[in-house]
């Protein structure tokens, strides 16, 4: 069925598409058996992060994004992650709305992912689902999160380039993108300028990347700060032209290896941390192990020592 599945994915086929992408996202043995096979495939895809509190207009300016990128001939893919519901909730049921206008176009397919289970396993999830999308032709991929949370930043820090998307008067968020968000992004959006205290947000963003010039004189790229106004689409062609540079940026400067390298090692440490997280949930209902919590209970052992012999057990290493 798989197989069947990924032709007519290769071929262009939409349905397919979302038929793997599901997979990936409920059932962990499928995934690998979709990704190993889809890897030959991937690779061709550049992907833009856009994060931001919630509301602040990331789906409208995917919205226009996606027109540019379609003015250009490009397949585009978009993924709006939510982590903050467990169900695909009214947010998700708004961006789709947002973007509907595209979901007939067959170069653009558009995805929702929400919450199941952990939020380690959404990242994965995501990232298995990036791609499916890269195997499936598109030569831009989208991957909106709402928050500014770890988790957020896990998924967007494994983009080539990323947005993040602020709005007037939002003095907590100045603080939240001083406190780790500014290592992350590579532009900055003031959107809805025409509101009141866009300038003022600006100046402080201004003022806040200036602090680290000597940063960014190392790097070679200082994040711009854009204002737009989403649904007017005023500042959509300085955005689009912003994320265009920094990839000429990265490509130039070799630092695009780097960050694909930095991606892999993630995920290779995600994977091997999620499956030794199962393998051991399996042994914990071994017989053995259960004499282990028997032990601990009756305090004739501490949790710490009973976890080092499952790890040695598991790993067949001493640790
Ligand atoms: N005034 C104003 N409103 C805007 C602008 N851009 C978007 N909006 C509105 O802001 C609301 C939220 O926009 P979304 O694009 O859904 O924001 P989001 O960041 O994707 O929201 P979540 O996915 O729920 O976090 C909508 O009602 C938009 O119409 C803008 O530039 N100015
Ligand atoms: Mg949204």
């Amino acid at each position: 069925m798989i197989d069947e599945l990924i032709e007519r994915m290769l071929k262009g086929d939409k349905r397919a598409t979302a038929r793997l992408i599901t997979l990936v996202e409920n059932d962990e043995e499928k995934a690998r058996e979709i990704v190993k096979k889809i890897y030959p495939y991937t690779g061709d895809a550049y992907i833009v992060g856009i994060t931001g509190p919630p509301g602040s207009g990331k789906s409208t300016l995917v919205d226009k994004l996606i027109k540019k990128a379609r003015d250009e001939g490009k397949i585009v893919g978009v993924i709006a992650v939510d982590p903050t519901s467990p169900f695909t909730g009214g947010a998700l049921l708004g961006d789709r709305i947002r973007m509907q206008r595209h979901s007939t176009d067959q170069g653009v397919f558009i995805r929702s992912m929400a919450t199941r289970g952990s939020l380690g396993g959404l990242a994965k999830a995501t990232n298995d689902a990036i791609k499916i999308l890269d195997a499936y032709g598109c030569d831009v991929i989208f991957v909106e999160t709402v928050g500014v949370g770890q988790i957020e930043v896990d998924i967007v820090k494994t983009a080539d380039t990323v947005v993040l998307v602020t709005v007037p008067g939002l003095g907590d968020d100045i603080q939240a993108i001083k406190a780790g968000l500014m290592e992350i992004a590579d532009i900055f959006v003031v959107n809805k300028a025409d509101k009141e205290g866009a300038e003022a947000t600006m100046f402080e963003l201004e003022l806040m990347l200036d602090l680290e010039k000597e940063k960014w004189e190392k790097k070679g790229w200082r994040p711009p700060v854009i204002s737009t106004v989403a649904f007017t689409n005023k500042g959509i062609d300085q955005l689009w032209e912003a994320i265009n540079k920094h990839k000429a940026f990265l490509m130039e400067s070799g630092e695009i290896e780097k960050k694909r390298k930095f991606r892999v090692e993630e995920e290779i440490k995600a994977i091997v941390s999620s499956t030794i997280a199962r393998k051991i949930g399996e042994m914990m209902e071994d017989n053995e192990i259960a004499r282990l919590i028997d032990k601990i209970v009756n305090r004739e052992l501490d949790p710490y020592s009973a976890a080092d012999l499952v790890l040695e057990k598991a790993l067949g290493v001493k640790v």
